[in-house]
């Protein structure tokens, strides 16, 4: 003799509700922890002085920073004459990965030139 299973549908529906809370709560949770894990960014600015050549600087931008040479031509003038001058915005570790590269091929060449890192807030 067939047993038959009978559902009482009432009683499953507040499962249902939980389970639809349950889907949403998780849902905003993920779109909240990708709101507060946006990743740090820091400013990389050259330092302008008076021995550095600015063929060397603007060597620099376009090989360490991938400026186009009418790019790096501008921000070299502009460190020339204001003092300092952005070149780029990037992850810590590549900020500061950059400055060390910098900052090997001057002193290899002679050359003081210097950057500095700032926090991009
Ligand atoms: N002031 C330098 C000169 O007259 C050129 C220069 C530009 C140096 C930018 C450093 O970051 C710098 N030769």
């Amino acid at each position: 003799m067939a047993e038959f299973i009978q559902i009482d549908f009432l009683s499953i529906i507040p499962f249902f509700r939980y389970y639809k809370n349950m889907e949403q709560k998780i849902f905003l949770e993920e779109k909240h922890e990708t709101s507060i894990d946006q990743p740090e960014l820091y400013r990389v600015y050259l330092l302008n002085d008076d021995y550095t050549t600015m063929d060397f600087v603007v060597n620099v931008l376009m090989t360490v920073f991938d400026k186009s040479k009418p790019e790096a031509t501008a921000i070299m003038l502009h460190v020339h004459r204001k003092g300092k001058g952005l070149a780029g915005i990037y992850l810590k570790e590549i900020a500061e990965t950059k400055i060390a590269e910098v900052e090997k091929l001057a002193r290899i060449n002679g050359f003081p030139l210097k950057c500095v890192l700032e926090k991009n807030d």
